[in-house]
């Protein structure tokens, strides 16, 4: 098979590419990377990513790729006349919004969510309890970046205008999590959010990769 994804089914970042295959209708094959035993700092997986860190995607023999969000702009360009238009490749003022909400989601978004998901997903796994001043302090900034989803998306239906793309799927992995903690009131208490929140985490490419999103005992 041509396309070849290196990574595992509860991780975000391999979900994040995941979800992007489904929505484009593409078949291809998920290699697991045993993390826990240490597979992805070994010399075979580091041939493929130097940083050590899944997913990699290898599509044929000459190209490999990591980082998710170069391997979603990969996906959707490659494929952009096959399943859902991810980029809006057909209008170059929409494709910039797009890119926009991209690097809001990776500048301003994961930064505030990821350590609160760390707090209650991966600190248990590692026998510590949640750290209430990190969860605290993330909350906070978490809070005020949803005050601005929640304005953008009075205005629009989506982040990047009344289209669904990747600016908005790159969000699912880690709201998927965040929602299952005590904290997903900060979702639920601002109406736009939250109906884009039910909207984009109800879309068929996503519920099948949600499927294997199981993470410890939760
Ligand atoms: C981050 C990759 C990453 O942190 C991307 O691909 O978007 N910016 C990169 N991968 C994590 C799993 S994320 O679910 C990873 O490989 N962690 C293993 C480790 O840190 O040892």
């Amino acid at each position: 098979m041509a396309l070849k994804l290196y990574g595992a089914p509860m991780s975000t970042c391999t979900t994040r590419v995941t979800i992007s295959l489904y929505e484009k209708d593409l078949d291809f094959e998920l290699i697991p990377v045993d993390l826990f035993a240490g597979e992805h700092k070994q010399p075979p997986f580091l041939s493929k990513n130097p940083f050590g860190l899944i997913p990699v995607l290898e599509d044929g023999d000459d190209l490999t790729l990591f980082e998710s969000r170069a391997i979603t702009a990969y996906v959707a360009e490659k494929f952009k006349e096959t399943g859902t238009d991810l980029i809006r490749h057909k209008d170059i003022k929409e494709a910039a919004l797009v890119k926009v909400w991209i690097e809001v989601e990776s500048q301003q978004y994961q930064p505030a969510i990821s350590p609160i998901v760390y707090q209650y997903f991966v600190a248990p796994i590692q026998g510590k309890s949640p750290d209430q001043a990190i969860v605290d302090a993330n909350v906070e900034k978490l809070g005020k970046v949803l005050d601005i989803y929640e304005a953008k998306l009075s205005e629009s239906k989506y982040l990047a205008g009344d289209f669904y793309s990747l600016a908005d799927l790159h969000h699912l992995p880690y709201t998927y999590y965040f929602m299952k903690t005590p904290c997903a009131s900060l979702v639920n208490e601002r109406p736009h959010v939250k109906a884009w929140w039910d909207d984009i985490s109800s879309r068929p490419a996503f519920k099948k990769v949600a499927e294997g999103m199981i993470f410890g005992d939760k």
